[in-house]
């Protein structure tokens, strides 16, 4: 019977050195140890020896208490406040491509505002022929539509213009989260309300804002809005949570995440843009030559290796390892990802899980092996436009080096001789 929770980590400790000391217990060709006497194995633990929890002990399960430390973060010199600030996904420590909503990074200019789906009201006005107000009752008796997306906030590695700054995947690349979404078509609501009044409407605007005291307000093209912007009241099959926009955000597929408006509460047809602080003093990109562009929306590919990666060292043995990372694109879908071991010189075609899919996120495999050698891991996102991921040299090159906003270069991890990661620049 083994003991207690000292001898488990003991045993624990042994399958690392043991697997890291390759040669004495590893089988020929597989990762797995030949079998032999193992008290995990041989004797009956406390887990068989009693009872597990009750059917009703949790009504609404969190993450079991070992994994911790997959939470999002915050890097409290960015700003200087937690109201108007925010906060990054672990991707580091996720697989797959959904991101669970209690670890999907937050960014309010305000506070995540309280709003009860009661006191939840949705206005069309403006360049319309019946100005409209919905209740969220009267959202859900729309056809809806399913779609998963990537939400990125355009500040996403913006720490990096100047040189490797973060030391961690988390902080560099995780203002993204990836749902599937529920709700009804901006165009279905633009329709009900009746767009006639607007009359050539093909070159009109809406102007969106939420009810926190930020209101975030943002202009689209109505091109963009009639195409496949979403009136979201549901991720990943539940509620919104509050931090996300409960109870309804807007969906702004491919485009930069300050655009998607939370506890979304007017949609106001334009024959301009407002030109809103949002989108003149913020969310503008300046360059090399002191002048700024904008109307930036797109979020051009981008791809990062999560794991290896600062949070992610490897902790196992020589042979067998599996590079992984995520990939994505705001112009379609990623058709391939290539990873490089040697900071770019050779590259190599990684695996997708399944084929990519228009503005959502891509998870990729490279299953290679590792001999203990110092590496310059790096991975680069193509798309159906035919766009490929730039290097950071590139990138700078038209953009300087005082951008913030729409940093999507290629991004450098050092991976030394014992497994742990930094992050470098490479020339
Ligand atoms: N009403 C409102 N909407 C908002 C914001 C806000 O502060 N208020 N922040 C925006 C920004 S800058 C981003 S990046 C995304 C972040 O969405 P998330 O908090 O769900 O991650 O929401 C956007 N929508
Ligand atoms: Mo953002």
């Amino acid at each position: 019977m083994t003991k207690d929770k000292k001898g488990m980590s003991a045993s624990r400790r042994q399958f690392l050195t043991g697997a890291a000391a390759v040669g004495a217990g590893a089988v020929a060709g597989t990762v797995a140890r030949a079998a032999g006497p193992d008290p995990l194995i041989t004797e009956v633990q406390d887990w068989a020896n009693g009872l597990g929890h009750g059917v009703d002990e949790v009504p609404y399960g969190l993450p079991i208490e070992f994994e911790g430390d997959v939470i999002r973060r915050n890097v409290p010199w960015l700003t200087a406040d937690p109201i108007s600030s925010i906060n990054f996904t672990p991707i580091h420590a996720l697989d797959g491509t959904i991101t669970p909503q209690g670890c999907a990074f937050e960014r309010h200019h305000s506070g995540a505002i309280t709003l009860k789906k009661d006191d939840y009201r949705l206005m069309i006005n403006g360049l319309v022929d019946q100005p409209l107000v919905f209740t969220y009752a009267d959202l859900e008796r729309f056809p809806r539509e399913n779609h998963v997306y990537f939400c990125e906030c355009a500040a996403n590695t913006g720490m990096e213009w100047a040189g490797a700054q973060l030391n961690g995947a988390q902080f560099t690349h995780g203002m993204i989260h990836n749902m599937e979404y529920t709700g009804v078509p901006l165009r279905t609501l633009l329709n009900e309300a009746g767009l006639g009044a607007a009359g050539d409407f093909t070159d009109k605007w809406v102007y969106v804002e939420g009810a926190d005291a930020s209101s975030n307000g943002r202009s689209i093209p109505m091109e963009k809005a009639l195409d496949d912007v979403l009136v979201a009241f549901k991720a990943n099959g539940e509620a919104l949570r509050r931090e996300h926009g409960y109870p309804v955000r807007l969906v702004v597929p491919g485009w930069e995440g300050n655009m998607w408006v939370k506890w979304l509460r007017r949609i106001e047809v334009t024959d301009h843009a407002v030109e809103s602080r949002e989108e003149t003093s913020k969310y503008t990109d300046t360059l090399e030559d002191g002048t700024s562009r904008k109307w930036t929306w797109i979020m051009d590919a981008k791809s990062v290796v999560t794991s290896p990666s600062p949070q992610a060292p490897i902790t196992h043995g020589h042979g067998p390892l599996v590079i992984t990372g995520l990939a994505w694109s705001g112009r379609g879908a990623i058709t391939g990802v290539d990873v490089s071991i040697d900071g770019g010189k050779t590259w190599t075609q990684a695996r997708l899980a399944k084929p990519g899919e228009k503005m959502a996120l891509t998870r990729f495999y490279l299953d290679t092996e590792w001999n203990g050698e110092d590496m310059l891991v790096q991975s680069r996102a193509r798309d159906d436009s035919g766009y490929v991921q730039p290097t950071k040299a590139q990138l700078r090159e038209t953009r300087g080096l005082n951008s913030i906003y729409h940093n999507n270069c290629i991004q450098t991890w050092h991976v030394k001789t014992n497994g742990e990661a930094e992050n470098v620049e490479v020339s």
